[in-house]
């Protein structure tokens, strides 16, 4: 009689309990379905991946109802399409957000108790898919999610790269890049269509011909062409029976094309050309800053963005017979100048391939196009050499040239005589060895440039693109970056989740606004004691970790003060390590000093090639060991740079942050992402006037936001009267002790030599104005130590925090692209 409960009589349908037990029961099922049929296991012999790998696929068999629903939707011709194309997407783990978004995290964990598994240990096998480098990656990450969650039909386009950013070792203190095998084990969530697949080519020269209609048109002969083959992955809403998609290209080579070589007996040349297409989706380029010159960027750049657009062109003649509507179908947002030939693939596609004229071509594209700045720094802007654009997209060159013929004429139209402003509007950068600038293809092939926070998006119209701002005024909006509150609290703050939601509900999920909900509560005693316990647990949840991984022991009663963040000079980890000396040395000078206690968390990779940012990784480590093991320090600082930061890792650290250091020279950092998923979970920050930090501190009020330094327009002004660190050197002493004693080898056995060039480039240049800020942010600090002292006071400030970080939340920003840009609308509710 046991078996009944599985088949309920009819009166038992719609009670939770019978609901519930049967999403269990059912889960139980697929689970050893998968185990047996797909992974082909015996229960006795299964792995802990084979349990993740039947897990994985129960779980997609779960969205595939409205995964179906959604595509067939696509050709729906009343519904416009975002199609975000972005280089990078950050995922990071699918399983526990999947089963967040589905709303079946408890069965799943019932079900698998039940087969004496630990749901906890399978999330932990998941290798997440790194393909990105960081904040601008996981931005289009978090914009999927909430896109699905508003019910807003869409299409992410990427790369599927075979080795995503690499995993990060530390060597004897140094950073050591170990290639990312994500795919070793087997992707679940994604499905291959072999259907799904366009050439692209490449290289070779371009022919007039004339037309049966008498019009003379334009051949491009490649010399090589490859195949794009789709790899899709679901992307699920919050509960919102939508599923999105996420369709990733994986380059493969043609099967017609090795066969003149094959046939002439040339085996190695077939070969040849094989490895030349699987080379293009193979690897991430490690780098948050874009290289000139490396043809093969330039290759995956065009690849991906040609399947794309050529996918999106078959959906819409899915839908209409023209393409004349194109505009109407597809919303394409370029995340970067990364996807920016699209401007001009867009124009080939139409007037090449489908015989649009000119005129008619540019409208639709313009109509069809927006572009996202994601950074200011000079250095970071894309340009390709002119002869190497040539060898690889003749054609695209040609109508780059006639795009910016056309556009040029106009500016001169309107600017009669100005010449100057013409060369520097100009698509082609003609000071000495001449480039293709991506920034100015995307703003001209655009009908909106957006910044990414309101103080980026007014030095954009003010520096790098100041003369289309006069130009064209209208163009240009501000939409500010938000991350969603489903990975980075739910997911990842499941204790916090469930103290706020048993306050105020879970509205909050999809509406953060009502977190405002928790403002009365703030001096509630026992709500602060539930806070306060809440966040211990977290610090000693990752100080298991830490210990785990790096053998440091680390006290979860200190201060977790957090750095987490790609390496960079302008992101100032050196600033950090100043600080750190700083405390240091006031403990050595008097070793009873009364100094707060606090665990320094630092994360982040550099780029492998960026020397500075790999010497900054090793000068934390090498500090920290002295810092860790002197014994009048005694415990009472602990310095940890944890290893491989990446999306997983992250959904650890910001639950257990106090403080969120957010510390850039004013004006280099756009938005950072960061510095909300640290006051999302509770941590104050500490940081200048720069990107989202300024629009975060309006939010919680200047009084729960550690603000420090110069502001932009300060940086600046500095630099124009001639900055010299020497000076700020000269005049205090923390400081100068600090730089001494890197300089004079006491982080480093006495070796003067290892961060001379450290020391060397603070002294001369500092670019970044580390020692004109020094003193603002040790003096900061020192009301920080303070604040933290006041447990009463640190917990009111946390949880207002939290309660008005509504606005930064990703369905904010779509819901702003999606009116003030695309244009789209949601799906109505079924
Ligand atoms: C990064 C910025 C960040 C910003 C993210 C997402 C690039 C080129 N830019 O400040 O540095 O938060 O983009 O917009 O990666």
């Amino acid at each position: 009689q046991k078996s009944v409960a599985a088949v309920p009589s009819p009166a038992d349908e719609g009670r939770e309990e019978f609901r519930r037990g049967s999403a269990v029961d059912a889960l139980t099922r697929a689970i050893l379905d998968h185990l047996y049929f797909t992974q082909a296991r015996p229960l006795t012999l299964a792995t802990r991946n084979d349990w993740y790998m039947a897990l994985a696929y129960a779980v997609r068999d779960r969205m595939l109802d409205d995964w179906l629903k959604s595509l067939s939707h696509l050709r729906n011709r009343e519904l416009k399409i975002v199609s975000y194309l972005s280089a990078e997407f950050l995922m990071g783990p699918h399983l526990g957000n999947n089963l967040v978004n589905l709303g079946i995290m408890e069965p799943a964990r019932e079900a698998l108790a039940a087969l004496g598994q630990d749901l906890d240990e399978l999330l932990r096998q998941e290798e997440e898919p790194g393909l990105g480098n960081g904040g601008l990656g996981r931005l289009a990450a978090c914009y999927l999610d909430s896109l699905a969650t508003l019910r807003v039909p869409a299409i992410g386009y990427g790369i599927r790269y075979e080795f995503g950013i690499f995993d990060q070792e530390i060597r004897d203190g140094w950073q050591a890049e170990k290639t990312d095998k994500w795919l070793r084990l087997g992707n679940p969530w994604e499905i291959c269509r072999p259907e799904i697949t366009y050439e692209v080519k490449v290289g070779g020269h371009t022919e007039r011909f004339t037309d049966e209609k008498g019009c003379v048109r334009v051949r491009w002969v490649p010399n090589k062409v490859v195949k794009g083959v789709a790899y899709d992955t679901p992307v699920a809403g919050y509960r919102s029976g939508v599923t999105d998609l996420l369709r990733l290209w994986k380059s493969e080579a043609v099967e017609s094309f090795d066969f003149q070589a094959f046939n002439v007996g040339d085996y190695y040349r077939a070969v040849e050309a094989k490895i030349f297409s699987e080379t293009i989706s193979k690897v991430l380029y490690p780098n948050d800053e874009p290289e000139i010159g490396k043809a093969l960027r330039l290759g995956q750049q065009y690849f991906f963005v040609s399947c794309s657009l050529q996918d999106m062109v078959r959906i819409h003649l899915l839908r209409e017979n023209s393409l004349d509507t194109f505009a109407a179908s597809f919303a394409v947002q370029l995340n970067d100048t990364h996807p920016s030939i699209a401007v001009a693939e867009l124009m080939r596609l139409l007037v090449d391939e489908h015989q649009f004229e000119w005129d008619a071509a540019w409208q639709i594209t313009r109509a069809t196009l927006a572009y996202t700045n994601h950074t200011l720094l000079p250095e970071a802007l894309e340009k390709w050499p002119l002869p190497l654009f040539a060898s690889i997209l003749p054609r695209h060159l040609e109508i780059i040239y006639e795009i910016n013929r056309r556009f040029l004429d106009e500016v001169r139209l309107v600017h009669q005589g100005d010449d100057q402003l013409a060369a520097r509007l100009s698509i082609i950068d003609e000071n000495g060895e001449r480039y293709v600038r991506m920034a100015h293809l995307a703003s001209v092939g655009s009908h909106a440039i957006n910044g990414v926070a309101a103080l980026h998006t007014e030095l954009l119209k003010q520096t790098v693109l100041k003369d289309f701002y006069e130009i064209h005024p209208e163009l240009f909006r501000n939409v500010t970056n938000g991350v969603t509150p489903r990975r980075w609290m739910v997911l990842s703050n499941p204790g916090l989740t469930r103290l706020i939601t048993e306050r105020i509900g879970d509205g909050w999920v999809t509406n953060p606004d009502e977190l405002r909900g928790l403002e009365p509560f703030v001096a509630d005693q026992t709500f602060q004691s539930a806070w306060q316990k809440v966040k211990r647990e977290n610090k000693s949840v990752l100080a298991g970790v830490i210990k785990a991984r790096t053998g440091i022991v680390v006290d979860p009663a200190s201060l977790f003060d957090v750095l987490v963040k790609r390496i960079h000079e302008y992101k100032r980890q050196h600033l950090k390590v100043l600080h750190i000396i700083t405390l240091y040395n006031r403990i050595k000078h008097d070793p009873q000093a009364d100094v707060t206690p606090r665990t320094f968390i630092f994360g982040g990779k550099a780029a492998p090639g960026y020397f500075m940012a790999k010497l900054i990784i090793k000068l934390v480590n090498s500090m920290g060991e002295v810092v860790n093991s002197d014994p009048d320090v005694a415990d009472r600082l602990k310095v940890v740079f944890f290893p491989d930061f990446n999306v997983t890792n992250g959904q650890m650290v910001y639950p257990a942050a106090d403080l969120s250091e957010q510390i850039s020279t004013a004006g280099k950092e756009a938005s950072g992402t960061g510095n909300m998923k640290f006051s999302l979970n509770g941590a104050l920050t500490i940081g200048t006037l720069d990107g989202a930090n300024v629009e975060i501190r309006e939010e919680v009020g200047a009084e729960n936001f550690f603000l420090f330094g110069l502001t932009a327009a300060e940086v600046s002004d500095l630099k124009s009267g001639g900055y010299d660190p020497r000076k700020w050197y000269g005049e205090k002493t923390e400081l100068r002790e600090a730089i001494d004693q890197i300089a004079g080898g006491l982080f480093s056995h006495g070796d003067r030599g290892l961060f001379q060039p450290l020391v060397e480039h603070l002294l001369n240049r500092d670019d970044y104005l580390l020692l004109a800020d020094y003193q603002a942010y040790i003096d900061c600090q020192d009301r920080v130590s303070a604040a933290f002292r006041d447990r009463k006071r640190w917990t009111e400030m946390s949880i207002l925090n939290v309660a008005r970080m509504g606005k930064f939340s990703s369905d904010r920003a779509i819901r702003e692209y999606c009116s003030d840009i695309w244009q789209a609308s949601p799906l109505p509710q079924d």
